[in-house]
């Protein structure tokens, strides 16, 4: 249960975080299953959606083991998805991102898909999954919080969005940890100084009226489809004629992407 505190947060700020919402069994499984994809994939992982100078990168995951099933319907998360996007919303993708050793990269800021809320609202929503600790030198998110209701993109608001912003705060946390961020608010992942990696799942939530970043029903295989309960399949939006006819036409979507 999302406690009134905690919607307040996400309204003022942006974004609420939930320490240790991840068991050490599920943490260790997601490690695993993304080191194996990681393996497997070699130079082509997250080629069905970008690849990044300095990180490693996954898309389409649900489709690549079940325990990724358990991440898209996390009531927690779900209940504030909800609290953001309203009572009707939709996966738009789940992502990996994995900032390298040294990588010298500091992201500028930006909103998830160059989106800014509408005449209707908040549109998209992220939820990040701290797959290892985030520290002060391992290429942490930094945010400007409450710029989510600005309403304006830091590439058009901003001489330079890669510039530190004097509002900006740096998100540090264990492993285990989720952050639910309204991915209106402005937001970049920092360079990592350190000798290892550092890795994040992106569960990426989009409004019931807009194109999911990745068209679910096209990217499961249907085998991944025949084993969803009826909750997954709505999550997913896979028997919803309207998100056909938005996401089935989606080849590419500009700035930055989950
Ligand atoms: O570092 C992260 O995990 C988030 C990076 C980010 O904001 C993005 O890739 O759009």
């Amino acid at each position: 249960m999302l406690p009134e505190t905690g919607r307040q947060q996400l309204d003022r700020e942006g974004y609420l975080v939930l320490e240790g919402l991840m068991s050490a069994g599920l943490l260790g499984e997601l490690r695993g299953r993304i080191e194996e994809l990681f393996e497997q994939e070699g130079e082509r992982a997250g080629a069905e959606f970008k690849v990044e100078p300095g990180s490693r990168r996954l898309a389409n995951c649900v489709d690549k083991g079940e325990v990724f099933e358990r991440v898209i319907l996390n009531r927690a998360v779900l209940e504030c998805m909800e609290a953001v996007l309203g009572p009707r919303y939709k996966l738009s993708s789940l992502n990996v991102r994995s900032a390298n050793p040294h990588n010298g990269v500091d992201q500028p800021l930006h909103a998830d898909a160059g989106a800014v809320a509408d005449e209707q609202g908040y549109w998209v929503c992220n939820s990040v999954w701290m797959l290892d600790d985030f520290t002060a030198h391992n290429g942490a998110i930094r945010m400007v919080p409450g710029s989510h209701a600005w309403r304006k993109l830091p590439q058009e608001a901003l001489p330079d969005p890669a510039a530190p912003h004097p509002q900006e705060v740096l998100l540090t946390g264990r492993a285990g940890t989720v952050v639910v961020m309204n991915a209106h608010m402005w937001h970049g992942g920092t360079a990592n100084v350190t000798n290892a990696p550092r890795c994040a799942l992106h569960a990426f939530y989009t409004r019931w009226d807009k194109p999911q970043q990745q068209y679910q029903k096209r990217l499961l295989r249907p085998e991944t489809q025949a084993r969803l309960n009826p909750e997954a399949r709505r999550i997913l939006a896979l028997d919803d004629p309207l998100n056909d006819e938005l996401s089935s036409r989606v080849t590419g979507m500009s700035g930055f992407l989950k």
